[in-house]
């Protein structure tokens, strides 16, 4: 299936102040957009174009590294927009979750600090997740394009820590955008129906 880009679920400055018109015009009409067009020549040169996204990521994995890093963008962004909301973020979580990240990971407050920690010491760009493996919550980071898929876990919600995601807005301040992004943007009910259909 060739890759198109998706529409931003919200206006670009509806996501204000934690992240500005300007960095959603420049992510997802130009970065979006050229993991797309770059991802469907590099489909149609692997004799991929009708197959499946997910399948595309996974079989493109560790044997053509250009379809892969651009395949596995284009995954990581069409959630990435579904994954913040205005007025998200906080620690309000749809209960199914909430307990569950009790469970696994020791209650909100140590997921947070993990889920950030893991995505300042990403050495570069890259990713950070939560995701589910073997019936289990982890925190992961990944490089570049990379997912958990590709580590036999689903991702349930993932921050993109690559500078085009932040630096306009908060310079080299990671850490900060981090915290913004979680606190205000993180989108819990998309994680949660993502757990659901995982569980
Ligand atoms: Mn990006």
């Amino acid at each position: 299936m060739a890759f198109e880009l998706p529409d931003l679920p919200y206006a670009y400055d509806a996501l204000q102040p934690y992240m500005s018109k300007e960095t959603l015009e420049f992510h997802h009409d130009k970065h979006h957009l050229a993991y797309v067009t770059n991802g469907n020549k590099l489909a149609a040169d692997a004799g991929m174009s009708e197959t499946p996204l997910e399948e595309v990521v996974k079989a493109s994995h560790g044997s053509n590294a250009g379809l892969f890093n651009n395949a596995g963008q284009h995954y990581n962004h069409i959630h990435f927009w579904k994954w913040m909301k205005p007025g998200g973020g906080g620690s309000s979580l749809p209960a199914s979750l909430e307990s569950k990240i009790t469970a696994d990971l020791g209650g909100f407050a140590a997921f947070r600090d993990a889920f950030i920690q893991a995505g300042m010491t990403q050495f570069g760009s890259g990713w950070c997740w939560l995701a589910l493996k073997d019936g289990k919550l982890e925190i992961m980071k990944t490089p570049n394009g990379e997912n958990p898929l590709v580590h036999g876990a689903t991702p349930l919600l993932g921050c993109d820590v690559w500078e085009h995601s932040y630096y306009i807005d908060y310079r080299n301040a990671r850490p900060k955008y981090l915290e913004a992004w979680i606190d205000n943007l993180a989108n819990w009910d998309y994680a949660a129906e993502l757990f659901e259909a995982a569980s």
